[in-house]
């Protein structure tokens, strides 16, 4: 079993309505697809993985050599235990931030801010898509996430390697998790595999395609639409050779933001709305979350309501 792949520049041709329903298909049965054809040119995606792996090289691969996980698995080894460790991913990971850029490669930064101002543009019309085959106004999830000027919505990056690890079964890449915010897309690795969702009660490997973007939705999607896009459990797992690389996207609220069903999705028939979507305000969602994230989402949920 794969996750659809989707030609989205069919978007905007003659066969707009197959495709608009097959990315309604990858939002309510899947939760995670793949975008093929999605406009951003892999000219930039070649420098994009070209400086992200130089970059783990030059500044990244010694530290994570004597990272916790590194240390804690080697102890777990030496100890001839075999139980797996719990609280840790053998991952090594950091966040594009202004004022921080990584100085290795020097076209590092140049190189991601290009990326991210094209991203940021592709996660905008997967909203419009949603928007639409949801019955919404086009637009209504920009605006749920975007509040006023000084709370604008959050669009991150993040940089993963999953180095190769000698004991993949005493360890994960990352634990599994639900997203917890709006849509998320994932530029990952062109060949080393380790992306698995939960799909009908199993793990299901998420195929590499090359230069395609993966997209899916996290907690913040699945309250707006009333449960109709549910966030979906996935893990990353060790591999014994090969270090992936998953660079990740994340177009999330404002943390002033309040989420909320959207009117218009809640049952026409009893017009309750249903206890299991709170309105609340997204940062105390995210303090929840902190503590909470390698936990089903439901409690979060159901304590975030009662705030
Ligand atoms: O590294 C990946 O491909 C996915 C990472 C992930 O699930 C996350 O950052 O939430
Ligand atoms: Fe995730």
């Amino acid at each position: 079993m794969a996750i659809p792949v989707i030609d989205f520049s069919k978007l905007d041709g003659e066969e707009r309505a197959r495709t608009m329903s097959q990315l309604a298909n990858g939002f309510e049965e899947w939760g995670f697809f793949q975008l093929v054809n999605h406009g951003i040119p892999e000219e930039l995606l070649g420098r994009v993985k070209k400086v992200c792996s130089e970059c783990y090289k030059l500044e990244r691969e010694e530290g994570f050599k004597n990272s916790m996980p590194v240390k804690m698995l080697k102890d777990l080894v030496e100890g001839k235990s075999d139980e797996k460790l719990e609280n840790f991913d053998w991952e090594d990971v950091f966040t594009l931030q202004d004022g921080e850029w990584p100085s290795q490669p020097p076209e590092f930064k140049e190189t991601m801010v290009e990326y991210r101002h094209e991203l940021k543009k592709l996660a905008e019309k997967v909203m419009e898509v949603m928007d639409e085959n949801l019955g919404l106004p086009k637009g209504y999830i920009k605006k749920a996430f975007n509040g006023h000027e000084d709370d604008q919505a959050f669009f991150g990056t993040k940089v993963s390697h999953y180095p190769p690890c000698p004991r993949p079964e005493l360890v994960n890449g990352l634990r599994a998790h639900t997203d917890a915010g709006g849509v998320i897309l994932l530029f990952q690795d062109d060949e080393v595999k380790g992306l698995q969702i939960l799909k009908d009660g199993e793990w299901i490997d998420v195929q590499t395609v090359p230069n395609s973007i993966v997209i899916n939705t996290g907690d913040q999607i699945e309250v707006l639409s009333n449960g109709r896009y549910k966030s979906v459990w996935h893990r990353i797992l060790a591999t014994p050779d090969g270090n992936r690389r998953s660079i990740a996207s994340f177009y999330n609220p404002s943390l002033k933001a309040t989420i909320a069903p959207a009117p218009k999705l809640i049952n026409p028939v009893t017009k309750e709305v249903s206890q299991d979507y709170p309105k609340f305000v997204f940062g105390d969602y995210m303090s929840i979350y902190a503590n909470q994230k390698f936990l089903p989402k439901e409690p979060r949920f159901q304590a975030v309501g009662a705030t």
